[in-house]
């Protein structure tokens, strides 16, 4: 009653921000992500008789309450659904910058639902463990597939159609996503609570569901199509309007630091010089910048010249869960 599974993290183009029910979390909108090769959770759970409690090692330490709480109660889901009371060891290791603006939350409940479901003997499709994931946290569900991956926010009161479907793998079209790090801090508000502020309160979120489903489709064409200008230029935008919803929260969320504002500014004037190459910031300080792979040298050796850059990692689209 063992197993071992990988999971790839994903950037979301179109992004996820906002949930209509909490417990399940079922999102306001759907949303469109890449899978990224270099960022992954691999993660071991085993059932055992003799355990009085479920047991997680985290990166080689003990996790905090508050984690083994979490992965304790999507472990009793996955229990609920296999008709066992078993509890489970779980040794997850994480080679993705915690809590800093990387969706570690991604891989890392899409590694414990393949591991933990794979070790109970469930055989599940891929739509099923994806409806699985999105209940530890939303956005693991599309870390179930690599490549190109939608996350439809589905109707039902359940949620079972509320589930992420590939659109295209990881070697249909090659892009270079170049992750900037300029604060590997820990986040000042999570993005759980960040966009429950923002759903509660801000005036501009209505504005933000009355235009997200237009990116979306615009994201899927310009992915259709391989254009790469107009993909780059929705997803920026739509970074941007997530932001801004959040700024008109209150208390307001502000995730940016100068380092972020920099990159912002370095990305812009670069497209004057006329190459394509796009931002997207998630809810930490962190930069992913989209460009074609020929870009990828010139781009990344200015990114790292800046003041308020840290490290710049080169990412391509990744492959979906593996077991190991
Ligand atoms: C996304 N983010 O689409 C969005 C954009 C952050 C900004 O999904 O509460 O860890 O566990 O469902 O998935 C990060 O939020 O939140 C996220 P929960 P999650 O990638």
């Amino acid at each position: 009653m063992k197993a071992t599974a990988r999971a790839n993290t994903n950037i979301a183009l179109i992004k996820y921000w906002g949930k209509r029910d909490e417990k399940l979390f079922l999102p306001m909108n759907s949303s469109l992500s890449i899978t990224l090769d270099r960022f992954y959770s691999t993660t071991t759970v085993e059932f055992m008789e003799e355990l009085k409690e479920d047991k997680l090692i985290f990166n080689n330490n003990p996790g905090s309450n508050e984690d083994r709480n979490k992965v304790s109660n999507f472990l009793t889901k996955i229990r609920n659904i296999a008709g066992t009371n078993l509890y489970a060891s779980v040794i997850t290791e994480n080679n993705v910058p915690t809590a800093a603006g990387f969706a570690s939350s991604a891989s890392g409940f899409a590694a414990l639902a393949a591991a933990a479901t794979k070790a109970l003997g469930l055989k599940l499709k891929d739509e099923e463990l994806s409806v699985i994931a999105r209940q530890g946290s939303g956005s693991a569900c599309r870390s179930i597939y690599g490549g190109y991956v939608e996350w439809d926010m589905g109707t039902r009161a359940d949620g079972r159609d509320s589930v992420a479907k590939q659109i295209l793998d990881e070697k249909q079209w090659k892009l270079t996503i170049l992750s900037a790090i300029v604060d590997s801090g820990i986040k000042k508000v999570s993005s759980r609570d960040g966009m429950k502020r923002t759903v509660e309160n801000s005036p501009y979120y209505k504005g933000w569901l009355d235009t997200v489903s237009d990116d979306l489709r615009e994201a899927k064409i310009a992915i259709k199509e391989r254009d790469f200008q107009r993909l780059g230029e929705v997803m920026e935008s739509n970074a941007l309007k997530m932001h801004a919803t959040m700024l008109g929260a209150r208390p307001p969320i502000l995730y940016w630091e100068s380092g972020t504002v920099e990159i912002m500014n370095y990305i812009t004037e670069l497209r004057r010089t006329g190459i394509p190459a796009y931002f997207t910031i998630d809810a930490g300080a962190n930069v992913k910048v989209l460009c074609l792979p020929e870009h990828e040298e010139g781009i990344k050796k200015a990114l790292m010249e800046l003041k308020g850059v840290l490290q710049v990692i080169a990412c391509y689209p990744g492959q979906g869960i593996s077991y190991l």
